[in-house]
């Protein structure tokens, strides 16, 4: 078995981080894991949302901290670009990409979260970037992700400090969705994948595209993008389905796969 278990449910892809005896760290066997994660949305198209979800009581505490200090500056480089790209790569999937944070997410597996869509938190969970603690700074998103999303000085005081804060605190901060109670996390994720694998891919993917890369241009130019899509989103079947369904006051049938 993997450090991360795959499990394949009505078109939702789980991904279990598995090393809770290390906190889920990110050591170059989760880096595999989470390539593979990449390749497997890629290829199989019946996959429409993917769960990213810790095993015992983290999310993930972040890079494996014993793997860095064993390995030399070209491996440490290297693991760590691998990592930065397959987190990028989230952001360009087809399918959104759901974090639901069972428990610490600190340093990379805040960051992971960050890469992630949409941010489902256990009451339990906590998040920080605690990287100042061991004398380095975040390196994929703790400073840049983490400022455009909870603003500018909250991050920067987050980043100096290395404070973990609540799931009720990141929530308010706008880095979480919703907060859940522990024993409803996986159901409420589960819900939550259901209702957007119901509804059209195409218009899926378009809707990620239109956000995410949108959120990096100026308003001008996104509001230009987005015309552009909406007008992109008229030419697939499942737009036509979709209206005439409602016409006929009947429920949609969209397409099952991308
Ligand atoms: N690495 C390795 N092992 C870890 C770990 C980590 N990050 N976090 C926890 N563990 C291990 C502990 O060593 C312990 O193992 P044993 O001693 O039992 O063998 C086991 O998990 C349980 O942990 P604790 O005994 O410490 O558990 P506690 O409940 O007492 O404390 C804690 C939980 C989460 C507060 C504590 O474990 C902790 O502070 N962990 C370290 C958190 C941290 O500093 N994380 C940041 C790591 S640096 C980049 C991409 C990513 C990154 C950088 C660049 N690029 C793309 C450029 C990421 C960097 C980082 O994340």
């Amino acid at each position: 078995m993997g450090a991360i278990v795959f499990e394949k449910e009505d078109g939702i892809l789980w991904a279990r981080l598995n090393r809770p005896e290390a906190l889920n760290a990110i050591n170059e066997e989760v880096v595999e894991g989470l390539e593979k994660l990449v390749a497997k949305v890629r290829e199989e198209k019946d996959i429409r949302v993917v769960v990213i979800i810790g095993t015992g009581k983290a999310f993930c505490a972040g890079a494996d901290i014993k793997m860095f200090l064993r390995s030399d500056t070209f491996a440490a480089r290297e693991i760590i670009e691998r990592l930065g790209k397959a987190l990028e790569a989230f952001e360009d999937l087809d399918v959104p990409v759901i974090a639901a944070i069972n428990g610490f997410a600190l340093g990379g597996g805040c960051e992971m979260a960050m890469a992630c869509d949409i941010v489902i938190a256990s009451e339990k969970a906590s998040f920080g970037q605690p990287e100042i603690n061991i004398g380095i700074i975040p390196g994929a998103g703790g400073t840049q992700r983490l400022a455009r999303l909870i603003g500018w000085k909250r991050a920067m005081e987050l980043c100096l400090t290395g404070d973990r804060i609540s799931a009720g605190e990141a929530e308010r901060l706008g880095l979480v969705n919703k907060v859940v109670k522990d024993e409803e996390l996986e159901n409420e994720v589960r819900n939550l994948a259901k209702k957007i694998a119901e509804k059209s891919p195409y218009a899926v993917m378009l809707v990620k595209q239109a956000v995410n890369r949108g959120f990096k241009m100026g308003l001008k130019d996104g509001i230009a993008y987005e015309r552009d899509l909406f007008a992109l989103s008229f030419s697939s079947e499942d737009a036509r389905e979709g209206m005439t369904a409602f016409v006929e006051k009947r429920k949609a049938e969209f397409r099952k796969t991308r």
